[in-house]
């Protein structure tokens, strides 16, 4: 519901104008309470054009705002938006969009030292200009610098998160057109990569002409870069790029294998076959019979083609997943077992409303029950969390009443009581030991002092993981894709601790962080350290974010002995005991 989105990403824009404007409280506040609702209304926008009564029946939506609302439905802007967008230099809404950088800091680099552009901003860094602002401290400025960094070197790659639902509507929606046999998503995104440069479709069809003008006049299309028999290429609004291959049938293995990659991986390929008198292209795995020309425009019959477990078998090689078929995975290893979406029985990261989810414990313990999860640890944040509404100690000793009783209520599911305890800057907890006993689950977190310096922050976590108490290392290093790099700790000593202590390293499912990363599942299931998959679920829907995780899991080669979400409840209850 791009709609639902776009009008609400129009009041949050004109909040943080009004604040930029240094308007009045509540009218900012009203905007951005009027953003949060339509961002998370269930029902689509669209179909309010001319329900005006409709709109008013909503939730915290009053008269201006449905006028407001009924006006970008009917004209796609609002006047107000374009009023406030022009009172401001036009350079400040590029400083807007700089992760970090709220309203009221742009306000004042705007008033007090005439900022009101990227690059005037990056001059103000390096001159000093910042650092002379009063109550601007080194870590605001360090943040800002990083962002701006960080702007520069993402380019234009897309969190996994946004990619994968896009390309799974489009590939949804062209599937049920008359003409089409197969579409799939190829390319960076099958093999699960955290960020997507563009996207890869590949489709057989019976209506070439069908096919390419539905792909090419989706609505979400901005700009159509191709439009052939074999290729369209489209841009998205989100500027994502997106390609469309229509292949044969008959060629459809081998082009999905060509089109999945890495390029690395197909060149392996392409070597192992010569060495076998073969050749190996987009259409299939021929016999070479030492002619100029590609085997299939003389007529020679592919070996192999369909299926790419096909080609695989005829190499003589394993067959590779996707998500091991990088650089760094050799073609004539035999692939380890690597847990799948299915294996996942327990979760053991999650929030209610006691801390900053929006679950109940039991809206919570039930969901996860309707997902066949054996066992939820309910893990609010810790006391000094203030952001995120933490819990004092009083709080979390009634909240570990409150979840026994859920747990003695709801049959079907352990609900476990836990915490996301923070680890603080020098290794400590936030709980004293006395407290953190009681928990069933205690899941460690770093979420402040991410710009530590590595020695510091592996001497962090290692107090952590061998803390007795603990049992999990939430999301270790803190980073955020693409906006924040977090802690760079030893990752070998680390693991190698861990091992040790019999403490988890998690993997966050939240695609934003995928924190382990595929590199460093790879180094702890190595060193034979127990892994946990967690979605940190806020809300229902987070409970769909497994897949990212799991995804980086395979990548990392982890299989369901050392992943303790993969356990039965015997097992995973056994260990979580043998930290009491
Ligand atoms: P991305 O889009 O940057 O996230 O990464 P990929 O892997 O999706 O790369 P992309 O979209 O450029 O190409 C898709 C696949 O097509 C790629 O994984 C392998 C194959 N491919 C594309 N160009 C070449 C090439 O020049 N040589 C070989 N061997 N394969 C290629
Ligand atoms: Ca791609
Ligand atoms: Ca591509
Ligand atoms: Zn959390």
């Amino acid at each position: 519901m791009s709609v639902n989105r776009d009008v609400s990403a129009c009041f949050e824009r004109i909040a943080s104008l009004l604040e930029v404007l240094d308007a009045n409280g509540f009218k900012i506040n009203a905007n951005r309470k009027v953003a949060r609702i339509l961002k998370e209304l269930p029902e689509d926008l669209g179909n309010y054009k001319d329900d005006r009564k409709g709109l008013l029946a909503i939730d915290g939506i009053g008269a201006g705002s449905a006028d407001r609302i009924l006006e970008f439905l009917q004209t796609g802007t609002i006047e107000e938006l374009d009023r406030l967008s022009a009172e401001i230099p036009d350079g400040l809404t590029e400083l807007l969009d700089v992760p970090g950088l709220g309203p009221k800091t742009v306000r004042r680099l705007w008033q007090e030292v005439d900022v009101t552009s990227i690059d005037k901003l990056r001059k103000a860094i390096s001159d000093g200009t910042l650092e002379s602002m009063p109550r601007m401290g080194a870590k605001t400025i360090a943040n800002i610098a990083d962002s701006l960094a960080f702007m520069e070197t993402a380019g234009d790659r897309l969190g996994i998160g946004i990619a994968m639902p896009i390309a799974e509507m489009l590939v949804a929606r062209l599937e049920t057109l008359k003409g089409t046999r197969r579409i799939t998503y190829a390319g960076s995104l099958r093999r699960g990569r955290e960020t997507i440069g563009d996207v890869d479709l590949l489709a057989v069809t019976d209506d070439v002409g069908e096919l390419a003008a539905a792909f090419t006049e989706s609505p979400e299309v901005v700009k159509v870069l191709a439009k052939g028999e074999t290729k369209c290429s489209v841009r998205l609004e989100q500027g994502l790029q997106i390609d469309l291959r229509m292949v044969d049938e008959a060629a459809f293995g081998a082009a999905l294998m060509y089109f999945t990659g890495s390029k690395e991986h197909n060149v392996l390929l392409r070597e192992r076959a010569i060495k076998r008198g073969l050749r190996l292209n987009e259409y299939g795995l021929f016999p070479d019979d030492d002619e100029d020309g590609t085997p299939q425009s003389r007529g020679i019959e592919p070996t192999a083609s369909e299926t790419e477990a096909a080609i695989y078998e005829a190499l003589e090689l394993p067959f590779h997943p996707p998500e091991l078929r990088e650089e760094r995975d050799a073609i004539d290893d035999e692939p380890p077992e690597l847990v799948d979406v299915g294996s996942i029985r327990s979760e053991l990261h999650s929030h209610t409303d006691a801390s900053d989810g929006v679950m109940t414990i039991r809206e919570l313990a039930m969901e996860a029950q309707s997902r066949g999860f054996h066992t939820i640890a309910v893990t609010d944040h810790s006391r000094s969390s203030v952001q995120a509404n933490g819990l004092s100690e009083k709080r979390l000793l009634a909240h570990i009443d409150a979840i026994h009783e859920v747990d003695a209520e709801i049959k079907g599911i352990r609900v476990l009581a836990g915490s996301e305890v923070d680890i603080l800057a020098d290794g400590s907890l936030d709980y004293d030991d006395e407290l953190l006993a009681k928990l069933d689950v205690v899941v460690a977190s770093p979420h402040v002092a991410l710009r530590q310096d590595s020695a510091k922050a592996t001497k962090r976590l290692l107090k952590a993981i061998r803390h007795p108490l603990v049992h999990i290392i939430g999301h270790p290093t803190g980073r955020i894709i693409n906006r924040r790099e977090g802690l760079s700790p030893d990752m070998p000593v680390l693991v190698e601790a861990a091992r040790e202590c019999d403490t988890a390293l998690e993997i966050n499912a939240n695609p934003l962080r995928l924190d382990l990363r595929d590199t460093h599942v790879r180094l702890a299931v190595d060193a034979g350290c127990l892994i946990a998959i967690d979605t940190d679920a806020h809300r229902a829907e987070d409970f769909d974010l497994l897949r990212y995780g799991v995804l980086t899991a395979r990548r990392g080669c982890l299989g369901p002995e050392q992943c303790i979400n993969a356990w039965t409840a015997k097992r995973l209850h056994t260990w979580l005991k043998s930290k009491r």
